[in-house]
């Protein structure tokens, strides 16, 4: 019922249900200002707003595992209309622990709480939400000591890059077998996802030069493709590449160009 809407937005503040009276009435002097609203008035507005449905709704801001649970808390009654002046608590937990504990939270029109917790793990959050009247100061009215209980799913925010090594063979710089067993650098072949980081380390034992460098050879010829180059690597010099789009990568060593491997990324 639409009553409750008109009845809400004179919640908590009977005052301006007497200044609407006076406004009304046209036979009023302004020396009366001082309306007495009838008991059977008070009486019934009273009733209506104990009648009245208020249901709590979450607007998370935030949900991400290791950061805080951000949010605010919205009422509305059965038709939707949004209720205001309401008093509330709420509290959250993560497996049986508190994490957020705001008692005593009251919600104006444009002047709102937002709820912050302390930092989220990844198990799932209970939200309890305990509507205690509707108004301010000794002028409560309305449901008191509703609860609503929530269950919020901690979001996993974006998949952290995961880092990828490629190292140099031993003795791939002073003998060919390597590139029969396709294994010069190992792995040859590796799989990486757009912003992985892919670690390129010179760990022959052996101290000899190497370099990756993105491109082909044909027979001897190299053609750098310019995507990476590491330069020549000095023993245990290291070299990280991030790679941007997805696609093959073949790469290889500028000073032995049977050395060579590719990068897949996905
Ligand atoms: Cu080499």
């Amino acid at each position: 019922m639409n009553l409750t809407y008109g009845v809400i937005t004179v919640v908590g503040i009977l005052v301006a249900i007497s200044l609407s009276l006076i406004i009304s009435d046209p036979n009023e002097t302004p020396e009366s200002r001082e309306v007495i609203i009838p008991e059977t008035q008070i009486a019934q507005i009273e009733d209506n707003l104990n009648q009245l449905s208020v249901n709590p709704s979450l607007l998370p801001r935030t949900t991400n595992v290791g950061d805080a649970l951000v949010l605010e808390v919205e009422f509305r009654d059965d038709d939707g209309n949004i209720v205001d002046h309401v008093n509330y608590d709420i509290f959250a937990t993560q497996n049986s622990d508190s994490i957020l504990s705001d008692p005593a939270s009251h919600r104006h029109p444009g002047k709102y709480p937002v709820h912050e917790s302390t930092t989220l793990t990844d198990s799932s959050i209970d939200i309890q939400v305990i509507v205690q009247g509707l108004g301010h100061g000794d002028d409560i009215y309305g449901p008191k000591g509703i609860e609503t209980a929530f269950s919020l799913t901690p979001v996993v925010s974006a998949q952290t890059a995961t880092s990828t090594e490629i190292k140099t063979a031993d003795d791939s710089g002073m003998s060919m077998d390597c590139q029969a067993s396709l294994d010069c650098y190992t792995p040859s072949i590796v799989t990486v996802s757009v912003g992985d980081v892919v670690t390129m380390i010179n760990s022959d034992s052996t101290a000899a030069m190497h370099s990756f460098t993105a491109g082909t050879v044909d027979g001897f010829t190299p053609s750098p493709s310019g995507t990476f180059d590491t330069g020549i690597m000095s023993a245990d010099d290291t070299f990280e590449w991030t790679p941007e789009t997805s696609g093959e990568v073949p790469y290889y060593c500028l000073l032995h160009t049977w050395m060579q491997g590719t990068i897949i990324v996905e």
